[in-house]
């Protein structure tokens, strides 16, 4: 395939900002906005497996590069036929650069023009990670969308040092583009229409982003990505920025808020023109018994469902709704079943992705807008 021939992606609608597009992919078709479901380790937390996607509405499993070299390791993942053979799922998979990864979880790590040098979470022992390291990790894998290898810097950094840090970024991401190029062309790879993600920062200065968006538009990238927001910025900062940064980068091009979020944060960046979405919130909310409703969250634990014969949501047709209780669930959770967490984790993605759902038939109806205050007010409601 040509290099046009990639990337078929094609904006359907716009209301506003808001896009409703399509992509295809080498993997399948990619209705947006979509929220990708998130599986770090090539699983979904709390028992899911990925049989349980296909009936939970999943369109991308996102994984993470940094934990699956370190554990099994990526060569061993291309060895066993790349991470869609590996896991057992055939649609797109998404894999995060590892660079965020490294700066959330390693505490010692020295970040240099090369790359950035850290300890494994798992063993402590040292490993170096740079632009063609993450490239070639995540060709190993041989994921349908890579991201770019970045730097997250800390919400409250100084602007000197946000500025300096989108600049190495910049200069990142050719090395992450040329690279892959590369590494697509070569004769054994997993997946040689691997697609490239980049991703602007800028923390919260509006200017910075403004300017790093421009500079990576212009590299001809697959898709872009709007990364270290959600990491200690208020909701209102979060749109401003996001105001001030989309109208910036391609609109023909697949959008993607890294890390987002709330169904509230959701709703309010599809309007702004973000279409790709995703975030730990309902796996890792499920796990704690924490589960969304069309009237807000609850927490089974609570001592009010003890005796609640009815489903989570009623309507609601996932597995765990379909045929239990929230007495039941809670008695699971209580118990520490493992079948509690994932009822509730199976739950809170089914709503995540038919909310998604919803937002693409409102878009394609034209009445996105209306639809999104009627669903922020109810969930705003309480439960019932
Ligand atoms: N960069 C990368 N992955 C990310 C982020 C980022 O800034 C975020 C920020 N919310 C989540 N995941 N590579
Ligand atoms: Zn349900």
């Amino acid at each position: 395939m040509e290099k046009e021939e990639k990337l078929m992606y094609k904006v359907l609608k716009q209301e506003g900002r808001a896009k409703r597009a399509r992509m295809e992919t080498v993997h399948g078709t990619i209705e947006t906005p979509v929220f990708m479901n998130v599986g770090t380790a090539a699983a979904i937390k709390g028992a899911v497996s990925t049989m349980d996607l296909q009936e939970i509405k999943t369109q991308v499993e996102l994984s993470n590069t940094y934990h699956l070299h370190v554990r099994p390791g990526d060569k061993v993942v291309k060895q066993l036929g790349g991470l869609h053979k590996f896991m057992n799922w055939d649609k797109p998979i998404l894999t995060d650069s590892g660079g965020f990864q490294v700066f959330s979880l390693s505490k010692l790590r020295k970040i240099k023009e090369e790359g950035v040098y850290f300890n494994s979470h798992v063993d402590g022992r040292k490993i170096f990670m740079g632009p063609e390291e993450s490239m070639q990790i995540q060709s190993n894998l041989g994921s349908t969308i890579a991201m770019a290898f970045d730097e997250c810097p800390s919400s409250v950094a100084s602007r000197e040092y946000v500025q300096a840090s989108v600049d190495r970024t910049t200069r990142w991401l050719q090395r992450c583009k040329d690279e892959m190029a590369r590494l697509n062309s070569l004769e054994d790879t997993v997946n040689p229409h691997q697609l490239l993600f980049g991703i602007n920062q800028g923390a919260i200065y509006d200017d910075i982003r403004i300017a790093h968006a421009e500079t990576i538009s212009k590299m001809d990238l697959d898709g872009y990505a709007v990364g270290g927001l959600a990491v200690g910025e208020t909701h209102e900062e979060m749109y401003r920025i996001l105001d001030s940064v989309v109208p910036h980068l391609p609109v023909d091009k697949p959008t993607y808020l890294m890390g987002v979020g709330t169904p509230a944060n959701i709703l309010e960046a599809v309007s702004r023109g973000v279409d790709f979405f995703d975030c730990v919130y309902p796996s890792r909310n499920g796990r704690h018994g924490h589960v969304y409703t069309n009237f807000g969250k609850i927490n089974l634990f609570n001592a009010k469902y003890e005796l609640d014969s009815r489903p989570i949501e009623e309507g609601c047709q996932c597995p765990a709704c379909r045929h239990y209780s929230r007495a039941y669930i809670r008695h699971l959770l209580k118990a520490k079943e493992m079948l509690g967490m994932r009822l509730c984790v199976l739950h809170n993605l089914y709503f995540y992705n038919t909310m998604m759902e919803e937002i693409r038939n409102a878009l394609d109806e034209g009445c996105y807008e209306e639809y999104k205050q009627k669903k922020l007010e109810s969930m705003a409601a309480g439960p019932k």
